[in-house]
């Protein structure tokens, strides 16, 4: 069995975290190295699938939540506009190998990629 990441440490509450929205599948937290005025990660409590490419493919309807979870939080906690970002692999600065987004909103700046 691989290690638990942090995200499954959030999950079973073994660390604490500041979530903002939970169903039977999701969490979502914020951040804990904000890069935006909203930085909310949307997470699937499950961990089988380690980006997002895994998760389209193995449970699209999870990740269509996931959006929906985010359009949701940025409503509640912004303006409703939001980016949403999936660092997918090491080169691309993904840390955490457990699927997850990355919905950020405010003032994001021109062009910033987060
Ligand atoms: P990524 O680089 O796409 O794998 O993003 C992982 C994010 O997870 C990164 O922005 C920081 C965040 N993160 C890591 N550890 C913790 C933690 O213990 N609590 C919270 N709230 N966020 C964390």
């Amino acid at each position: 069995m691989a290690e638990p990441t942090v995200f499954e440490k959030i999950v079973a509450r073994e660390i604490p975290a500041e979530i903002v929205l939970e169903t039977d599948r999701i969490i979502a937290f914020t951040d804990i190295n904000p890069q935006a005025p909203m930085h909310v990660l949307v997470v699937p409590k499950t961990p089988a699938y380690r980006d997002v490419v895994e998760l389209a493919a193995g449970d699209p309807d999870l990740l269509a939540e996931m959006i929906q979870a985010a359009k949701a939080i940025a409503r509640e906690r912004g303006d409703g506009d939001f980016r949403l970002v999936f660092n997918t692999g090491e080169l691309a600065g993904q840390t955490v190998f457990h699927a997850h987004a990355h919905v950020l909103g405010g003032s994001l700046g021109e062009g910033s990629l987060a």
